[in-house]
């Protein structure tokens, strides 16, 4: 098995560029996108082995994805295409400045993903198993499927890793926070954002949110600090400081930037501080360019950047 092994929904992602916003706009660009996937080809390009699945429609966008996949040298082997359902569809438009998605999803074939789909030895040979909220948020037997492969992990002494990955628009901050609590226990490392736990914790003040979460069992990890992540290891809080980022273009991904560096340095053998300072870096490279996950760094890339080697145009 990979070394990583995810799961979820990847989605065809059109976007318009046209400020003037989808309903005016001519033409879109195409690419895909799914935090999952993300993660998967991030840990794949820092030199790890990760596999992902999940089910996409046997058309031409779910073709294209699980190529594209597949082409970042990510297992794909335990996908399934659907011929009853079609892939899911998220279109991004930044009308006046102002984004948002608008996603095509609720019959797709990830969300009739069951836990039929998993392999338990597949999971049980993984070092970590990373599962979101995003896949809990999409259908009863998403959730159901999350549980499912959490459980496996757990019997086999896998390590989960669970970032929720709050998407307001699948689901609202009272639909989810029973879920998402629930499942962040069940986890070793929990990744969310401060933000995320605001909501969910309904609650305004940054100490206490960080008192909160220090209670949990997992090692957390809280993005979005100012300018910086926090890490709650061994009763311990950490600030780990952010890498400047010098052109940001698109944070769409930035989190699934950071769990990639952060899962890798782990399987390096990092502590989480110094995991967490990998997923600083690769959560600053996908920024600086415009897609969910383009701009995800080689380790060659994340060598450069650590020893300042100045870029050669020719
Ligand atoms: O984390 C980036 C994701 O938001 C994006 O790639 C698509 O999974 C996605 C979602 O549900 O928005």
């Amino acid at each position: 098995s990979p070394e990583i092994i995810t799961f979820g929904e990847s989605m065809g992602l059109l976007t318009a560029k046209d400020t003037r916003g989808l309903e005016y706009a001519a033409t879109l660009d195409k690419s895909f996108g799914g935090a999952e996937s993300n993660l998967a080809i991030g840990v794949s390009r820092l030199g790890h082995t990760s596999g992902w699945f999940g089910r996409l429609g046997n058309d031409p966008m779910g073709s294209m994805i699980l190529k594209a996949i597949r082409g970042e040298g990510v297992d794909v082997s335990r996908v399934r295409l659907s011929d009853d359902e079609p892939t899911g569809l998220m279109i991004r438009e930044n009308a006046s400045g102002k984004a948002s998605v608008h996603y095509y999803r609720k019959l797709s074939a990830a969300s009739a993903i069951t836990p039929d789909d998993l392999d338990p030895d597949y999971i049980a040979g993984a070092k970590i198993l990373h599962v979101t909220g995003i896949t809990a948020a999409i259908s009863p037997s998403g959730l159901a499927t999350v549980e499912a492969a959490i459980h496996i992990a757990k019997q086999a002494g896998v390590k989960v890793s669970f970032d929720p990955n709050l998407r307001l628009k699948l689901w609202s901050a009272d639909e989810a926070r029973p879920v998402i609590l629930r499942l962040a226990e069940l986890a070793d490392y929990f990744l969310p954002g401060l933000d995320e736990m605001k909501l969910l914790y309904n609650e305004e003040n940054d100490q206490k949110v960080l008192e909160r979460l220090s209670a949990m069992n997992a090692v957390c990890i809280v993005k979005g600090g100012p300018d910086l992540t926090y890490v709650l290891a061994n009763g311990t809080l950490t600030e780990v400081p952010y890498f400047k980022a010098d052109n940001v273009l698109d944070t769409v991904g930035a989190g699934d930037g950071f769990c990639a560096g952060f899962l890798s340095g782990l399987l390096k053998g990092y502590s989480p501080q110094e995991a967490t300072r990998l997923g600083n870096l690769t959560g600053s490279m996908v920024i600086q360019a415009v897609g969910d996950w383009e701009a995800l760094p080689t380790w060659g890339q994340v060598e450069a950047k650590l020893n300042n080697v100045a870029h050669v145009e020719r």
